[in-house]
């Protein structure tokens, strides 16, 4: 029997359920951000909020506007051009568009303004550390992992300088050029100064380099961005079942896959023609159960898989469910999502991650998603306390704790490369 005083009233339920959410800080599992000191990297400002890939294919598929005619214009150029067609020629309906507004008025400028320069002028320039600060309390997010490609010389600059928070912007490894651009790969390891051999027999060369990789940037996870078909392809790859899976397992170091792109299915649309392609979890499942002495962290893009994927998690603890990813971002799937996570997982999953490119989207993509999961829990807690249940104010504060922080700092633990286990 709980003390009354702690109880929630059915009454006041949707509203307490909705604060604690607001109020609840967040650790983002997946962004593309910089740190504000990694200036040529950190992206930040209107123009840059409104050439975000998700808005130039809008603006590209609907406008009829020549791509490489789009992409020649100086970025303020392209910004103005989208503005005046899908915010001022229409409502800026999509999930996407709306995202520009939200960010708008939290920033306490006028959405209505319709002329591009003048939004533009009052629009804050900077992406001095201060601000960037600013702009992270404000979107609740306390700390963030990035996507560090460690085949990218000006991304993997960042480990070259210690002027920035690395308490607050953790590193995550994306190894997709190792696997799907051996040639990338294999020129950078050259330059480097690893052996180039990419296969299982060259697999001395790789711990190597991923030893030093692992110490200099020291990631919380390292990532896989693929389809299904490339999965199955992992599966049977020596490099990836007898070298690389080993290493993370004896490093404690977990996979995060995200599952089912598909690459430049329009290349002249650049980041804007990358989709979806269809999703089969058995290669996950066989992953799972091969190797049960690792952590696979797993995101799915589409709909139908969502299902399975759950029941997956449910039944493999080897398996973390995190976020609802890129095309499935929008308000009514995150919604039916979230529902059947919440009815077969529990509160066993990582409910979101933001996969920001931009500095100022953490404003609108967390209040958008807490938005949708304060619906959807205040409608499983008012289920659970009409079958009988009391519930408190700290118990919804600890659950949604684990939802927004706990079972995302629990994956992230920090793990010490190269030392003794
Ligand atoms: O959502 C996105 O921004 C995509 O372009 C991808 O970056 C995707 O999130 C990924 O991490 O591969
Ligand atoms: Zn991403």
């Amino acid at each position: 029997m709980v003390n009354s005083r702690e109880l929630i009233l059915p009454d006041d339920l949707s509203a307490t359920v909705s604060s604690i959410i607001e109020r609840t800080a967040v650790v983002d599992v997946h962004t593309h951000l910089f740190p504000p000191q990694h200036t040529t990297l950190c992206l930040a400002g209107l123009h840059h909020l409104l050439t975000y890939h998700y808005l130039t294919s809008e603006f590209l598929s609907s406008s009829r506007y020549d791509p490489e005619a789009f992409f020649s214009l100086p970025i303020e150029a392209q910004a103005g051009r989208i503005w005046r067609h899908l915010f001022v020629g229409r409502s800026p309906i999509s999930e996407a568009a709306r995202g520009i507004i939200t960010v708008l008025s939290r920033l306490g400028l006028d959405p209505n303004e319709r002329d591009y320069e003048r939004l533009s002028r009052q629009f804050p320039e900077t992406a001095e550390p201060a601000y960037a600060s600013h702009i992270l309390t404000m979107a609740g997010v306390e700390s963030l992992v990035m996507t560090n490609n460690p085949f990218d010389e000006r991304e993997w600059a960042l480990f070259g300088r210690s002027d920035w928070d690395r308490d607050r912007y953790h590193a995550s490894i994306r190894l997709d050029d190792l696997f799907f651009r051996p040639q990338t790969a294999s020129a950078r390891l050259g330059a480097m100064g690893y052996a180039t051999d990419l296969s299982a027999s060259g697999g001395s060369g790789i711990v190597r380099f991923l030893d030093a990789i692992a110490r200099e940037a020291e990631p919380r996870y390292f990532a896989l961005s693929l389809s299904s078909r490339h999965l199955t392809e992992l599966m049977a790859n020596a490099l990836f079942c007898d070298v690389v899976i080993p290493w993370l397992a004896a490093n404690k170091m977990p996979l995060a896959l995200m599952l089912g792109v598909r690459r430049e299915i329009n290349p002249a649309l650049r980041l804007g023609g990358d989709g979806m392609a269809d999703i089969s979890l058995d290669p996950l499942e066989e992953l799972l159960t091969r190797f049960p002495d690792n952590v696979f962290a797993v995101t799915a893009i589409s709909r139908e898989s969502q299902h399975r994927l759950s029941a997956l998690g449910r039944i493999f603890p080897n398996l973390r469910i995190f976020g609802f990813w890129w095309f499935l971002n929008q308000p009514g799937l995150v919604k039916e999502g979230l529902s059947l996570r919440l009815d077969l997982l529990g509160l066993n999953f990582i409910a979101q991650h933001s996969d920001a490119r931009v500095l100022e989207q953490l404003l609108y993509k967390w209040l958008h998603f807490k938005e949708v999961l304060a619906s959807v829990m205040g409608d499983h807690y008012r289920r659970l306390v009409d079958s009988g249940w009391e519930l408190t104010r700290e118990a919804v504060a600890r659950d949604v704790g684990l939802l927004l922080s706990g079972n995302a700092k629990d994956l992230l633990r920090p793990a010490s490369v190269g030392t003794e286990q």
